[in-house]
């Protein structure tokens, strides 16, 4: 089904027309968050799950102000981090210092 609807979708993708919103998808998974490095635009929004058998946590120390999501038990979800402006910031685990994301989004 993906692989038909693609080829419909992408005339309109390029067409100029405001791109709809997007949820993107972050696991938490063996102490890494997937994919680390995200590209993303203005309106979209981020939503992370934990994949894992430990605690994760998703902390956003810069972009303006210091946004916490919290503590994601192993199969839970973070609430939704809407991405209201164009800039670079990472994600970090508390828990794990090396577990980091880079997300980067568009105008
Ligand atoms: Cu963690």
């Amino acid at each position: 089904m993906r692989r038909l609807l693609l080829p419909l979708l992408a005339p309109l993708m390029v067409a100029g027309l405001p791109a709809a919103a997007a949820e993107i998808a972050v696991a938490a998974k063996d102490d890494a968050y997937a994919p680390r490095t995200i590209s993303a635009r203005v309106g979209d929004v981020l939503k992370f799950s934990n994949q894992d058998y430990v605690d994760h946590m998703v902390l956003v120390p810069t972009f303006g102000h210091m946004v916490n999501l919290g503590v994601m038990k192993p199969g839970q979800s973070s609430p939704a981090l809407p991405l209201g402006k164009a800039g670079t910031f990472d994600v970090h685990c508390v828990f794990h210092p090396g577990m980091k994301a880079k997300v980067t989004v568009a105008p």
